[in-house]
């Protein structure tokens, strides 16, 4: 029997109890800790985070309908693209490594780490995650970099080979500037991305409203699923995906399910 206080039960801190009502939430902020520990993340990811959790309790810690058919769409992108690129930042490679190279080596696509707050010693740390993970191939640290057009952030440096010469990037927990200027170039872009009003979600040609923890393993189950359906079917699928839509439906879906709740509150409880 597990003693009470292995880190299967308790969190690699040792205090997150095995029966607490949060434990998988409390469980990911760990990863995201230990992380950072290990110059994968940097300390701004851990307040991305924290927007990104809140969103996660609006829509209800779930993958709803909506995200389900971004993801199926976004699964058909991927196999149609002639050069896909997954880009890899510090969240991401904390939170789902090892799902991101399961879904490079299906699809097939290429793994890129492009950082915001962008250090020699993140970029490495993070190549090594992907490595350990079972990546051969990790694009963005040592391979020939270019510049994106009229972009100034950290950002703008990408692989000659890998989101340079893309036509299809999958990313997540980005900076709207990028996901714009990558649009400009004429790339598809799939964004995974719990709030549907930030500017990567506005700006991407495909957002997935979903958390990453939920997302890659459910596209990655589809791509399996899908790779052996037709040109023609995959061509079809996306043929009437109209993005701005999508975010009216992921926000509709936020303020009925809120009127919803509150309806349920009302009425109920004792006065103090
Ligand atoms: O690793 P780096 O250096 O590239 O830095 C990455 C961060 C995340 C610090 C940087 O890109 C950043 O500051 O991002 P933002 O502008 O805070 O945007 C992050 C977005 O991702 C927000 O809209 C959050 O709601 C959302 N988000 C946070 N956690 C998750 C998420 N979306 C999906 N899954 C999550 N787990």
């Amino acid at each position: 029997m597990d003693s009470p206080q292995s880190s299967e039960n308790w969190g690699s801190s040792g205090i997150i109890p095995a029966n607490h009502p949060r434990r998988e939430s409390l469980l990911i902020r760990e990863k995201l800790v230990e992380a950072l520990r290990e110059n994968i993340l940097t300390e701004h990811g851990l307040i991305a985070h924290g927007r990104g959790e809140c969103f996660d309790y609006l829509i209800g810690e779930t993958t709803t309908p909506f995200a389900k058919r971004s993801i199926e769409i976004s699964a058909s992108l991927l196999l149609l693209a002639k050069k896909p690129v997954i880009s890899v930042n510090g969240n991401m490679a904390a939170l789902v490594p090892e799902e991101l190279v399961k879904l490079a080596n299906e699809i097939p696509a290429k793994l890129e780490v492009n950082l915001f707050y962008r250090n020699e010693k993140r970029l490495k740390s993070i190549k090594e995650k992907l490595q350990r993970a079972g990546a051969t191939e990790v694009l963005g640290v040592e391979d020939e970099q270019v510049t994106i057009p009229e972009l100034f952030s950290e950002r703008r440096r990408v692989s000659k080979e890998g989101i340079f010469s893309s036509d299809v990037v999958l990313l997540a927990l980005e900076d709207g500037d990028r996901t714009e200027a990558l649009v400009k170039m004429g790339k598809k872009v799939i964004s995974i991305d719990l709030n549907p009003l930030s500017r990567t979600s506005i700006f991407s040609t495909v957002t997935i409203v979903d958390n990453v923890t939920r997302a890659i393993p459910l596209l990655l189950s589809k791509v399996k699923e899908m790779k052996t359906w037709d040109r023609e079917s995959l061509v079809n699928l996306s043929k009437n995906f109209n993005n701005r839509e999508n975010i009216a439906i992921a926000l509709s879906y936020i303020s009925e399910r809120i009127t919803a709740l509150s309806a349920d509150f009302k009425g109920k409880g004792k006065s103090i």
